[in-house]
């Protein structure tokens, strides 16, 4: 994506990167543009900067809006349970009805537009997992203008560590659904897991150091040459996966981020909606999961729980200490966790005293095994750890 940045420009980018105040930031991007050849390579890294200053500037305005309407309102919502799902979606696409039909939150409902300005959380308890669920403010329509509004949206979905898309059956649920993934792309957001990505955290010293991953198409010399081209001479390059050096360039603009996502079609019980239903299955394919519910009979909201957990590749493992029962709450896990993982949630010192553990198979009770750090656990396995 980004091409043969001048000198200057790229200069100016790590200044803009240092800026603290979002006021700064707003100038120095703006003197960069101004840097930045107009051609064909540098197109989409504009359209990107233009997109970040109008977000800044929603940042700003939002925060003061705010602050003169209320000091009590909370826009930030304290993280609880074991996994957060952010709700998005156009007002009136159903998100408040679907948080009250599956959590004991109480959103006001209607077919006023905009009615719910501020995030709403609920909870929901499935298999033992703690599943908080977020109401995000409405996305606007008019996107290839692209902002989302507030960027109290963005920050709130970059903070979940999985998304629900809403869209409504009975309207033109492939024209939204389209609009907004086009919108979590061009804000980072990735919603598929992609082949690879990068995250660089910058450091005093140290040099550059790589972890993880592999560089494809170039060298660790060429990276290095890269970063301090960019004015980085120390910093931690996570690859994740695989990644070409361009895609490393471009993350310097802003890192990307993958959330797993489950796109939930709304009002199934209206007319029309099975048709779009069906549009909306073909559009997506196997992409991600896609479920059609309706908060008045209540048909598909069993699927809502499971698929949530099921995308975001979720384990549950119970640990008990030796001669006692089972603890009734699980330790929540991602797919390939190991005992390692377990111990160290448990007490750093348990992983570092560690002699082994005996796993009780989730599958079958009658499986034990005894087993080390290692060890791949699965669903509902139950763990006890031997420490010496
Ligand atoms: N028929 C039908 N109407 C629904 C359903 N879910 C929401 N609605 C209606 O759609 C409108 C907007 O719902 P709301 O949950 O407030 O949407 P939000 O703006 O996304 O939070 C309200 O009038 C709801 O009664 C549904 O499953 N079936
Ligand atoms: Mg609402």
């Amino acid at each position: 994506m980004v091409t043969n940045l001048p000198v200057r420009a790229k200069v100016k980018w790590a200044e803009v990167t240092a800026a603290k105040d979002p006021r700064d930031k707003i100038r120095l991007m703006r003197e960069f543009l101004a840097l930045c050849p107009r051609h064909k390579g540098t197109e989409k890294l504009i359209a990107y900067v233009k997109r970040r200053i109008a977000q800044l500037e929603e940042e700003i305005e939002y925060a003061r809006r705010v602050k003169a309407r209320s000091r009590h309102e909370s826009l930030i919502i304290e993280k609880s349970g074991d996994v957060q799902v952010a709700i998005i979606g156009y007002t009136n696409s159903g998100r408040s009805s679907l948080l009250s039909a599956l959590t004991n939150a109480r959103p006001k409902i209607s077919d006023r537009p905009f009615t719910t300005l501020k995030p709403i959380p609920g909870m929901l308890i499935y298999n033992d997992v703690r599943i908080q669920l977020i109401e995000v403010p409405p996305l606007t329509r008019g996107l290839s203008e692209g902002y989302v509004r507030g960027s109290n949206a963005l920050s709130l979905m970059r903070a979940a560590d999985c998304l629900i898309i809403m869209v409504d059956l009975s309207d033109d649920p492939v024209r939204d659904f389209m609009e907004i993934t086009s919108e979590l792309k061009e804000s980072r957001i990735l919603i598929e897991e992609p082949k690879g990505y990068v995250e660089i955290e910058k450091t005093d010293t140290g040099g550059i150091r790589i972890v993880g991953g592999r560089l494809l198409d170039s060298t660790v010399d060429d990276l290095r040459r890269l970063l301090v081209s960019y004015r980085i001479p120390s910093a931690i390059v996570k690859i994740h996966g695989e990644v070409t050096l361009d895609e490393v360039e471009d993350s310097l603009f802003g890192s990307y981020q993958y959330k797993p996502t489950i796109v939930i079609g709304s009002k199934i019980d209206l007319p029309n909606a099975r048709e779009n239903m069906e549009r909306l299955k073909d559009s997506i394919g196997d992409r991600l999961p896609v479920i059609g519910v309706s908060c008045i009979t209540g048909e598909g909201l069993e699927m809502v729980a499971p698929s949530i957990l099921k995308a975001m590749r979720i384990i549950r493992v119970y640990t008990k200490k030796p001669g006692e029962p089972p603890s009734p709450k699980p330790v929540v896990l991602r797919e390939g966790a190991t005992i390692g993982d377990v111990a160290s949630i448990i007490h750093t010192e348990l992983r570092e005293r560690f002699r082994y553990a005996r796993v009780w198979s989730g599958l079958d009770r009658a499986n034990v095994m005894k087993v080390g750090l290692n060890y791949k656990l699965r669903d509902g396995d139950i763990v006890e750890i031997h420490a010496g």
